[in-house]
């Protein structure tokens, strides 16, 4: 029988960054749970961070722990490509050649363009201008036919779809037009101090990290916010108690039960035990990422070489297709 080539998959993360709750229950955990289905590729977005300012030893720390902390989190290098983006010198090169495909009036209306300009009045560079161009040579390198991002990444794979798209209609099918993968509503966490935002890591204080110690996780939650009608109950309102759905959606996430189950395993109980119900249940799901993640980082020479042979994959595939873009647009083949 015919053996049924994988889908593709891709995604980057920049490391800007420690990882948390958040990244792991909406992206990295779904990602892991993916690989038997599709072919994967995810790499650490490392020339996409210095669109602001970044110290170079945290820069190179984070480049190297976030790798560990990937694999703690299930992403096996075995199933995966796992690489930094700096490695594979194509992302750059295609990046130019995109840039020459891709309209100023197109990036103008980037929001996140928008938005990273007024946040960093005082830097707004060209890399954070063109941003989406580097973002859109990195998904069609390696004819990606998925790309599983958060909604606010969306309109940079839309815009890669356009680019890909008219380059095709000058030369013939050179790129794979990608489909944006949106996380799940439910997916989305909500910081513990404000269920109102999406947990990040730009407020700590509600913030979960991956590599949290068991006594800062149950101090997060011991000040989680609940909510402010005193009902003193567990029960799923979105609406009137979003501290408590967002602890709710964490411990259904992370035991698989429903939320009529945790309400009836609640009832009468009050948040003075939910809470910490919930903390524990954290601790004990960070508690393998977590050692497993410090064992790793302590193996340089093995994270050095997932990155080595990540680089030489992700390298074989994305040389293929820049080979054919240089090509195509007449540059002389020697
Ligand atoms: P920040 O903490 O500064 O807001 P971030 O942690 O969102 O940044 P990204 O690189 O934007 O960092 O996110 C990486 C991935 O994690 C994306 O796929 C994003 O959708 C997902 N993600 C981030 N925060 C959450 C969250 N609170 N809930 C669910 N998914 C999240
Ligand atoms: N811009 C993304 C990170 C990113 C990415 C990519 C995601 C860079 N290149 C390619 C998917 C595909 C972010 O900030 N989350």
């Amino acid at each position: 029988m015919e053996e049924v080539k994988k889908k593709r998959m891709l995604s980057g993360i920049q490391p800007s960054g420690d990882l948390h709750l958040g990244n792991y229950l909406g992206a990295i955990k779904n990602w892991a749970d993916r690989v038997d289905e599709y072919e994967c590729f995810y790499f650490m977005a490392d020339l996409h961070t210095i669109t602001v300012r970044q110290d170079p030893a945290e820069l190179r720390r984070r480049s190297i722990n976030q790798l560990a902390q990937y694999i703690a989190c299930g992403l096996d290098p075995e199933k995966n490509v796992l690489f930094l983006q700096s490695h594979v010198p194509a992302h750059s090169q295609l990046a130019w050649v995109l840039s020459c495909y891709t309209m100023f009036g197109e990036l103008s209306r980037m929001t996140q363009f928008k938005d990273k300009s007024a946040k960093y009045s005082d830097n707004i560079n060209s890399g954070l201008f063109t941003y989406p161009v580097l973002m859109a040579a990195d998904i069609l390198l390696y004819q990606a036919d998925y790309v599983p991002v958060g909604e606010d990444q969306k309109q940079h794979v839309e815009l890669c779809r356009d680019i890909a798209q008219r380059f095709n209609s000058v030369y013939g099918d050179v790129f794979k037009v990608p489909e944006p993968l949106i996380n799940k509503v439910g997916a989305r966490i909500y910081g513990l101090t404000t269920p109102g935002a999406k947990m990040s890591k730009s407020v700590p204080d509600g913030c979960v990290f991956l590599m949290d110690s068991p006594d800062d996780i149950r101090r997060k939650f011991k000040r989680a916010v609940t909510d402010s009608d005193r009902e003193n109950c567990v029960r799923f309102d979105k609406e009137n108690k979003p501290g408590v759905a967002n602890l709710m959606n964490i411990y259904s996430t992370l035991t698989g039960k429903t939320m009529e189950q945790i309400e009836a395993e609640f009832a009468g109980q009050g948040y003075g035990s939910f809470k910490p119900a919930v903390g524990e249940a954290v601790i004990e799901a960070m508690r393998p990422i977590r050692e497993e993640a410090e064992r790793l980082i302590k193996d340089k020479a093995y994270l050095d070489d997932v990155y080595r042979k990540g680089a030489e994959a992700a390298s074989y595939v994305a040389g293929k297709t820049l080979r054919k873009v240089y090509k195509k647009v007449g540059f002389y083949q020697l």
